[in-house]
């Protein structure tokens, strides 16, 4: 086990995370982009080209992540969130697991699968829905009978500001740093990584796959199976 400071924790999560509960990665060999190029369907001119073929991708999976529940992963982070004061769990995922592990409240770099928002820009709110599958593709917003969109962040677009604000907030502050599950490819939120290590935190990868992120130290091995020994020593 890698020297673990005292101190804020920062954890930055990626899609790794959630491969034990059945919800699949995006660069891995059976990765949701092997079918798909993310900028075919994950952007916004992807959407404005053909918002049934983007809502069609969404809707499955959404589908797919409604049969899956959280793992050992996700629990260890909510025992380490809930025992350990000063802990930030930062999320690029958008599944929505986490969030039912109380009292793990993450923050959401890349929004949520389950919630939409009005594309056609009316002002109405985002607004949650949790069905498994939409019963009309694309959905409409209820208020203005314009498209809605999932309340994602897609390629091009900025993270949303208050979470981004309190993870680069949380990654300059803390002791030690996990990148826990992701490919450290997605900018900004791989930038955390750099930010805490330059901010002088210890930086601890947990990946079955070394990345090419500059971390301290690599723990090579599932996240569900790393976890819950990692959390057990610094709760
Ligand atoms: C922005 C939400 C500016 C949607 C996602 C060129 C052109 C255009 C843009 C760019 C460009 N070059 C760089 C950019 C910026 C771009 C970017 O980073 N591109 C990358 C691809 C190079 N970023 C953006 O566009 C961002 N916005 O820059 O805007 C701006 C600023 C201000 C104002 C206006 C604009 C927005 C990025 C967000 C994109 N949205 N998702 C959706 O989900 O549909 S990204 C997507 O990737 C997911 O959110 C995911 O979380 C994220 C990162 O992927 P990972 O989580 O790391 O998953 P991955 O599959 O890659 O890796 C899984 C890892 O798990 C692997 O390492 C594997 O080994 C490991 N693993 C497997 N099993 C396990 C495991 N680990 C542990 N345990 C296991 N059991
Ligand atoms: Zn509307």
């Amino acid at each position: 086990m890698p020297p673990l400071p005292a101190g804020p924790v920062a954890v930055l999560c990626g899609a790794g995370l959630a491969a034990a509960s059945g919800v699949p990665t995006f660069r891995g060999p059976a990765g949701l982009w092997r079918r798909h190029r993310p900028e075919e369907l994950a952007t916004p001119a992807a959407f404005a080209r053909d918002p049934r073929l983007v809502w069609e991708w969404y809707d499955w999976r959404r589908g797919l992540i409604a049969g899956c529940r959280p793992n050992a992963g996700h629990r260890a982070l909510a025992r380490l969130a809930g025992s350990r004061p000063g802990t930030t769990l930062i999320s690029q995922n958008v599944d929505g697991l986490q969030e039912r592990v109380p009292p793990a409240r993450p923050l959401l770099l890349h929004g949520s699968i389950w919630r939409l928002r009005c594309a056609g820009g009316c002002g109405r709110g985002e607004w949650e829905d949790r069905r498994p599958r939409l019963p009309e593709l694309p959905p409409r917003c209820p208020d203005c009978g314009g498209l809605a969109r999932p309340a994602v962040v897609w390629f091009g677009e900025g993270l949303p500001a208050g979470s981004w604000r309190r993870a680069a907030a949380a990654a300059s502050a803390c002791a030690l740093f996990l990148a826990v599950g992701t490919s450290a490819v997605v900018q900004p939120a791989a930038g955390l990584i750099d930010l805490a290590r330059s901010a002088g935190a210890v930086t601890i990868e947990v990946n079955p796959e070394p990345t090419a992120a500059a971390v301290d130290h690599r723990l090579v091995g599932p996240a569900e199976e790393i976890l819950p020994a990692l959390v057990a020593a610094l709760v």
